[in-house]
């Protein structure tokens, strides 16, 4: 064991994500360096995700941390993650980490590295991944949505993302997200005297609008900017299927628009979406248990990812069931939905082998911790999903732009349809 990753102490606490939540924070000493993670939180969760908190409680997890996870650890070289993680399912002992809580797991699975690149005095996605590393993620950017990220009269659709598809460097991706974000903030203000200026948790503006008119907006704001930059840039959504489901009335329910579609409505609905706003990007078009629906758009549609998150919730068995299907071709890559970095680095290289597009990507619930972007790149994730403006979603764009700086000339934007 190199001595400088030895760890010799291990603590958690209680901090605020932005939507002013109580989350955890882990700290690892090793004899060379500190680890600092903490964990985001999801508002529209998936149902098959791992337990954030024994009994819904960062105090119960905090405990555990003192109790049984610290004794576990002391001693143990942070530089061997599978190590680190393999301990703390020993130590927690359930399939869905209710002893110790996900979030609980994720923060300390990434202190660990974070501990373990500091003491080596590397940025975290090259301990990670090594000197090959070239590729930065495109930024899927949220610049609109509803759903439960907002109020009420905001449209039913949780996001609507853009990417650009020819940016030459991230820097530039990042900049053009920020203007599309701008661009539609003014058309709303000129559309709608009364609009407040209102955003979501993810910083996206959250108008009084429905769907289509939502879309619409986002879409003019692209074609401007595109105009004025001679950047491509595509459009996306994240439907958060499974919060317009009821499994009782057996449809979807859209409460802004007024609408209730069955399941065979919700797939052309969704197939009209992408062919008139020509979107390259569909997350959660389809409620989290129905695989068939998944495998049916994706039969149906073609030049547009169909991406599970809630579907899949970083679990690999469950991606397993995906891939024997066919349903979807890209799934959302939630470190803490899974709970340890190499339970998410599995599910991503079984991802990449069967032609599933991995997207690393923030939750609702933010802190200022930017881990994630490093873990993407390390990862090798042709996509991210971030928030465009805010303190906690800035952070992680900074980041991007700091690694893509540091990486220097052997530094390359993916083109996730590359990997189509
Ligand atoms: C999602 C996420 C992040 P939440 O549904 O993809 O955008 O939301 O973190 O609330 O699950
Ligand atoms: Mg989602």
């Amino acid at each position: 064991m190199n001595s400088l990753t030895k760890i010799f102490d291990v603590r958690a606490q209680m901090i605020f994500n932005g939507r002013g939540e109580p989350t955890l924070e882990a700290t690892i000493s090793t004899e060379g360096g500190l680890g600092i993670a903490s964990a985001p939180s999801g508002a529209s969760k998936g149902k098959f995700e791992v337990k954030s908190y024994p009994n819904n409680s960062v105090q119960g997890a905090i405990d555990q941390v003192e109790k049984i996870v610290a004794p576990a650890l002391l001693g143990k070289d942070a530089d061997e993650q599978e190590l680190i993680d393999q301990t703390l399912h020993d130590v927690d002992g359930t399939t869905d980490f209710s002893r110790i809580g996900g979030n609980t797991a994720y923060a300390i699975s990434v202190a660990a590295a974070s501990a373990a690149a500091n003491s080596i005095e590397m940025p975290l996605f090259y301990h990670l991944s090594g000197s090959l590393v070239t590729d930065l993620p495109q930024p899927l950017g949220n610049v609109l949505g509803g759903g439960k990220h907002a109020g009420k009269k905001a449209p039913d659709i949780q996001e609507i993302l853009v990417v650009t598809l020819n940016a030459p460097s991230f820097l530039d991706a990042a900049m053009a997200n920020i203007d599309v974000h701008r661009k539609v903030g003014v058309i709303l203000g000129k559309r709608d005297s009364n609009f407040t200026g209102g955003k979501g948790d993810e910083g996206g503006w959250a108008p009084n609008i429905d769907n289509e008119e939502a879309l619409s907006i986002v879409s003019d704001a692209c074609a401007s900017v595109s105009e004025e930059s001679g950047m491509k840039i595509g459009m996306g959504v994240d439907v958060a299927a499974s919060s317009l489901w009821d499994p009782h009335q057996r449809k979807y329910l859209y409460p802004r628009d007024g609408k209730k579609f069955t399941e065979e409505e919700q797939i052309d609905f969704i197939q009209n979406l992408i062919r008139e706003y020509k979107l390259v990007y569909a997350e959660d078009p389809l409620h989290e248990e129905d695989f068939g629906g998944f495998a049916e758009l994706t039969r149906k549609t073609k030049d547009c990812l169909i991406c599970g998150d809630d579907l899949y919730t970083s679990n690999v068995s469950r991606l397993l069931r995906g891939i024997e299907k066919g349903s979807g071709n890209a799934i959302i890559i939630k470190p803490n939905q899974i709970g340890t970095l190499t339970d998410a680095f599995k599910t991503t290289k079984m991802a990449k082998r069967h032609g599933f597009i991995p997207v690393a990507s923030h939750r609702s619930g933010e802190t200022n911790d930017s881990h994630l972007t490093h873990i993407a790149v390390a990862f090798g994730t042709p996509l991210i999903k971030l928030g465009v403006v805010g303190g906690e979603r800035a952070t992680k764009v900074n980041e991007l732009v700091r690694i893509e700086k540091l990486l220097g000339k052997r530094a390359r934007i993916c083109d996730f349809r590359e990997y189509m």
